[in-house]
């Protein structure tokens, strides 16, 4: 390169140069040093956009037959959070992904408080009996339930059907049938004249979270809970069941988590570090109030069909062969039975482990972009999660590849985490998050989350902050379609079988802020990083409560039923690795970060909408003005396209420019978190849970939660005018952060 080039550059680079305090001794020379040198490449690299071609080189490497590989050893053996074999599986990913080449990978430990029932096969088993209703010492045999899939009873690592965290304990009761187990199923019981104190509550799966189910069935005064899988919101419609198909038998059932919320039990909004302060477990409200456990649908299908009581209401029935009942109690040849519950769930401390590793970026290493997945299963777990773990690993292998053999380095740092104990609440994921919160805040530019992977071969199942919408869209449209005789992108399937729209000319597909529970939460309501989390999904179209896979959280979730029924030459996996590896790829290494923060107005402007809608006139009632909401929304709206115009003639060759419109298109992100939001890690004033269970305005969550069931007296008013105004403040604060630097002046 010339010299007359380079001074050029130099003066285009000027920032930076200045920056680094050689502007001057360059200027006093004639000619340039190696100092100099050194540093104007350094400048130069600092304007460098991606080399697009590592695009085709990572999507071309990505190997289906190594992520089988993968899956076949991650998910030999069951490796539920807390045991042997989960930690051996840590040891085993720190070691692989050191030897793909990334720069540092560590385990990084947290105390936490987990639950199991005894494990291996001498301790006693957890059981739903019947028993005599007189001398409930007299147990009927021929009603033993299962507690675990009758082919796995002889593997002592297989754990035995059970809902962590429930009490231990061994009530007794007549039976009742609650559908889903939500408040209003309870309202109907007690209207058409069904008391559940002192009963044991029948409810199935789906329509809300384990451990809630148990705690509105103890607030309608029940003493037991026992859940099961209805096939009639889990299986397809006469699909065979395994090993002949894919669908649940009736001998295996849903373990799965029951705390009331995520993160560890004892330290809430804290890491659970050596130093931690622990509540005392008496001190924590977040446990399931009854002994709660979990039976296969062979053995609901009994009690059921014994049930004495009025026919259920349309609605409340399943596929099961029977007429479903309502109780209490049973009734012809079972008359007089009652139901006993044996729990032996426990609580106790263990140490879990977070698999954290690095690629260090070449020019903003300061900057992460972060790929997460859970590695902990109930049993094998080879959909949930070891698909996505097989995934991250084969992403790893090829990232790491072009980093070590000095091909490629990325300009921002990436960051590959296995979390751990996502099964008992999210719990990896919320220590991390609490422990790094200033540092995610500040420095995380995107977190991208996998869970069940591949729980399915039909489309794409996602959820995203607003200003991922379009890259997530444009990367799908990069990516083939996992069945090739298509001939379409990842994309045109996804727009066709979920679309937003089904009437629509264009279709645009499904993609919102995710509801589902998994770790992208911690990040997402905590802090506020964009993020995008996704799977790929089984066709949904008929069933009514959103449906998971038939086998989730069985032992029937295995390397078996993948091959054979889910996606038999891993063309799904290369998929979802493909979408990942190109998303992080392009996050890491854009010179300009590809997000659009003008689309959070979409939500924006719905909330607005139904808090008129749906408050607006009380509020007024009470004199309560939403005025300035609505007048923050506009000033964000306008400030964002402010900010687009100004991105749109962004200066590429100057680097602190770049690096303060890439940082005000993160902030804007993390700007919606109000830190004196009550919950200790639901802080964000859009997408937070509003936690009331009688209303599910789609208002602004607050709003939602300090109206929720009436604001009882002026007190509770007040609340609601200081929500309003938290709100509005906080809207304003994003606005700002995307506006002029002058907004530092305020408004005189
Ligand atoms: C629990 O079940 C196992 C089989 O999985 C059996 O061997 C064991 O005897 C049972 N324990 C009790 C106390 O019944
Ligand atoms: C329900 O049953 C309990 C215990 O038998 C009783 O105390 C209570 O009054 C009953 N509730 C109603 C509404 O009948
Ligand atoms: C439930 O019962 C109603 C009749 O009450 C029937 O129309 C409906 O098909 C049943 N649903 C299922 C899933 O079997
Ligand atoms: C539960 O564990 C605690 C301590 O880990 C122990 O003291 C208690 O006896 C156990 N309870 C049951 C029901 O096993
Ligand atoms: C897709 O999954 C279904 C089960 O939902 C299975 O029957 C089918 O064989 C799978 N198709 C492919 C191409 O893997
Ligand atoms: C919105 O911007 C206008 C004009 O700058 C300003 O007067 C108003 O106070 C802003 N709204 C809020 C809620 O700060
Ligand atoms: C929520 O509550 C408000 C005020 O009582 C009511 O107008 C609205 O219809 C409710 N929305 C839902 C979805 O329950
Ligand atoms: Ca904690």
């Amino acid at each position: 390169m010339s010299k007359g080039r380079y001074i050029l550059l130099a003066v285009v680079c000027g920032a930076v140069a200045f920056a680094l305090g050689v502007i001057i001794g360059w200027f006093s020379r004639s000619g340039l040093t190696a100092e100099d040198r050194a540093a104007l490449n350094k400048c130069l690299a600092s304007i460098e956009d991606a080399d697009e071609t590592i695009r085709d080189h990572i999507l071309e490497n990505i190997d289906a037959q190594r992520i089988r590989e993968n899956l076949r050893q991650l998910s030999q053996k069951p490796h539920m959070a807390g045991t042997p074999p989960d930690l051996e599986m840590a040891e085993l990913l720190r070691r692989n992904w050191l030897e793909n080449g990334l720069d540092e990978v560590r385990l990084v430990p947290y105390d936490v408080l987990l639950s199991y029932p005894p494990l291996g096969r001498e301790g006693p088993n957890n059981t739903a009996v019947t028993v005599d209703g007189a001398d409930p010492a007299r147990q009927y045999e021929d009603t033993r339930t299962l507690h675990i899939e009758p082919e796995y009873q002889d593997d002592p690592d297989a754990v035995q059907f059970f809902n962590a965290y429930s009490p231990a304990g061994h009530p007794v009761g007549e039976l009742v049938f609650a559908n889903y187990g939500r408040l209003e199923d309870f309202d109907y019981l007690r209207q058409v004249g069904v008391n559940c104190t002192g009963k044991i509550v029948l409810m199935k799966y789906r329509s809300g979270g384990r451990g809630q189910k148990a705690k509105n069935a103890a607030s309608a005064g029940a003493i037991g809970a026992i859940l099961y899988p209805e096939p009639a919101d889990t299986n397809e419609p006469g699909g065979k069941v395994y090993p002949d198909g894919w669908n649940l038998p009736g001998t295996g059932t849903e373990r799965g988590g029951a705390l009331l919320e995520t993160g560890d039990p004892l330290t809430p909004g804290y890491p659970a570090t050596d130093y931690a302060y622990r509540l005392s477990k008496d001190k924590s409200s977040v446990f399931p109030p009854i002994p709660l456990q979990p039976i296969a649908y062979n053995d609901a299908q009994k009690y059921l069909s014994h049930l004495d009581g009025d026919i259920a209401p349309a609605g409340w029935n399943g596929s099961l062969p029977i007429t479903y009942r309502l109780g209490p109690g049973f009734t012809g040849d079972w008359a007089g039975r009652k139901v006993a519950l044996h729990v032996y769930t426990n609580t106790t401390m263990r140490r879990v482990y977070n698999v954290v590793g690095m690629i260090k970026g070449e020019v903003e290493p300061d900057r992460y972009v972060m790929l997460g997945n859970h590695y902990d299963s109930w049993v094998q777990g080879a959909i949930d999660d070891t698909s996505s773990t097989a995934i991250s690993l084969e992403l790893t292998r090829v990232f790491g590849g072009l980093v070590k053999d000095g091909t490629w380095r990325p300009r921002r740092s990436i960051v590959f985490v296995a979390w751990g104990a996502e099964e008992f609440g999210l719990i990896g994921s919320h220590e991390y998050v609490e422990q790094f919160t200033g540092l995610i805040k500040d420095r995380a530019v995107a977190y991208i989350n996998m869970d069940i992977g591949v729980g399915g071969n039909y489309t794409i199942f996602a959820g995203c902050s607003p200003s991922m919408v379009d890259i997530i869209y444009d990367t799908t449209k990069q990516v083939p379609d996992p069945d090739a005789s298509l001939g379409k992108s990842v994309y045109e399937t996804w727009s066709e079988r979920d679309p937003t729209d089904a009437d629509a000319d264009v279709k645009i597909p499904n993609l919102d802020w995710p509801r589902v529970s998994t770790d992208y939460i911690p990040f997402g309501l905590r802090v506020g990083t964009p993020l995008f989390t996704f799977a790929y999904v089984h066709d949904q179209t008929n069933y009514s409560p959103r449906a998971i896979y038939p086998s989730y959280h069985t032992a029937y979730d295995n390397m078996d039923l993948m091959e054979r029924f889910v996606d038999p030459d891993f063309t799904v996996h290369r998929a979802m690795a493909r979408i990942s590896g190109e998303l992080i790829r392009r996050l890491a290494d854009s010179l300009v970060l590809p997000y659009d923060c003008r689309k959070y107005w979409l939500s924006l402007s719905a909330f607005l909408q139904a808090t008129e809608q749906d408050f607006g006139s009380m509020l007024y009632n009470q004199g309560i003005s939403i005025d300035a909401l609505r007048s923050a929304v506009y000033n964000y709206t306008a400030a964002a396209e402010g900010f687009h115009d100004r991105l749109q003639a962004i200066d590429r060759k100057d680097p602190l420019q770049i690096r303060s419109l890439n940082d005000q298109m993160v902030q804007v992100n993390t700007a919606f978190i109000d830190i004196h939001q009550p919950h200790h890690s639901n802080k964000h004033v859009l997408y937070s849970p509003s936690g009331c269970a009688t209303n599910r305005s789609a208002a602004f969550p607050g709003i939602v939660r300090t109206m929720c069931g009436g604001p009882a007296d002026d007190e509770g008013w007040e609340e609601v005018k200081k929500e309003v105004a938290a709100i509005t403040s906080t809207i304003q604060s994003a606005a700002d952060v995307i506006s002029d630097v002058d907004s530092i002046l305020g408004q005189s």
